[in-house]
């Protein structure tokens, strides 16, 4: 080989490998803002599908408006599917401040904030309107100051996961007579859990991820959770029966890491309270869309469903009062039970 062309090759394999280290080395840089600040990143974690799920889809809004507001000061970048653990792990790390925001349902947060559980109270809610009136008023809003106070935890706004209903693979549910002996998937919360028991089921706690494995193992006989999610997770695949018994109305909250949220600018903090309200609104719209698509889809599936008469819900109510006492006004506190109590009446005489 000529010397020319050892001295090309030479050069060329230095240049080849400066490009290879910059390459590298740029993977590595943190994405700087239109005026080179450091970016603030937000991760944002929930248990929904990744995929036609209206979970997903409002979280996408919020980082649509959060990251165009600041002009790329803040990045969001979001984690569904339990992909940061599930929800338990997601609220331990948003008090933690390893994450910053998560979308959750009541779920695991009785661990940490018991009150919240007035919201798990069976058939508190009677219509959906009455829920939005409750959880965006006065109430709703003293409810997510005192979450704060205690734990850290800010929630910035109620969603909606929905009306929860039991669907199992052995019978038609229509008594809570038939509810005897069959093992329930709940959420890991004692009020749920007390509901099952008190319909004479067997509860089985047990993490959001695990449930569709363990329904087609049939380690457990049914669970309970909103159309949308029975759907959107394909549980219906393996369970054949649905009761629209509606004994929770589930919100969703959008929580944010105090600490963290505290040491934002005003403006960063205005543009997540802007994307809040919208995460609020796409996802109760895309979820009412997701509902009536869902049972569309559930009946195509040939899923047996049972709608309770007026007396069948009555024998639910009935046989579900006594957790008023055992989880209202043990765990929630009589005074916080009768706001709500009351606040939820008002809600819904209105018409
Ligand atoms: O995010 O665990 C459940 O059944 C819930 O619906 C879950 O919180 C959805």
């Amino acid at each position: 080989m000529s010397k020319i062309m050892k001295t090309y090759g030479i050069l060329f394999v230095i240049l080849l490998s400066l490009a290879l280290v910059a390459g590298c080395g740029g993977g590595d840089k943190k994405p700087s803002a239109a005026n080179g600040a450091k970016v603030i990143e937000i991760k944002l974690a929930h248990s929904s599908p990744a995929v036609n799920d209206r979970l997903e889809l409002a979280c996408q809004a919020f980082k649509k408006h959060v990251e165009e507001k600041t002009k790329g000061k803040v990045k969001v970048t979001t984690y569904p599917n339990s992909q940061l653990g599930g929800e338990r792990e997601q609220l331990e790390g948003l008090q933690m401040g390893t994450i910053q925001m998560a979308a959750l349902s009541s779920g695991p947060l009785p661990g940490i904030f018991p009150q919240i559980m007035v919201f798990d109270l069976p058939y508190l809610f009677g219509t959906q309107k009455a829920a939005y009136t409750v959880l965006d008023g006065p109430v709703g809003k003293e409810i997510l100051e005192l979450m704060r106070a205690k734990t850290g935890v800010r929630g910035l706004v109620w969603g909606e996961n929905g009306f929860r209903h039991f669907t199992n693979s052995v019978r038609t549910i229509s008594t809570p007579a038939d509810m005897q002996g069959l093992k329930i998937r709940t959420m890991e919360n004692p009020a749920h859990m007390a509901i099952v028991k008190a319909l004479g089921g067997s509860p089985t706690p047990m993490a959001f991820n695990e449930v569709y494995s363990a329904l087609q193992q049939k380690t457990i006989d049914g669970q309970e959770n909103p159309i949308s999610l029975i759907v959107s997770m394909r549980f219906y695949e393996a369970q054949k029966y649905l009761t629209l018994d509606g004994h929770v109305y589930n919100p969703y909250l959008l929580l944010i890491n105090d600490k963290f949220y505290s040491g934002l600018s005003d403006d960063v903090k205005k543009a997540i309270e802007e994307g809040a309200a919208i995460w609020r609104k796409v996802e109760r719209e895309e979820n009412n869309k997701q509902i009536k698509a869902g049972m569309d889809k559930l009946k195509a599936a040939g899923v047996v469903i049972t709608e309770l008469t007026p007396d069948q819900l009555k024998a639910f109510r009935e046989a579900t009062k006594s957790v008023y006492d055992t989880i209202g006004k043990k765990e929630v506190g009589e005074q916080l039970l009768n706001k709500v109590v009351k606040a939820v009446q008002e809600a819904e005489s209105k018409k």
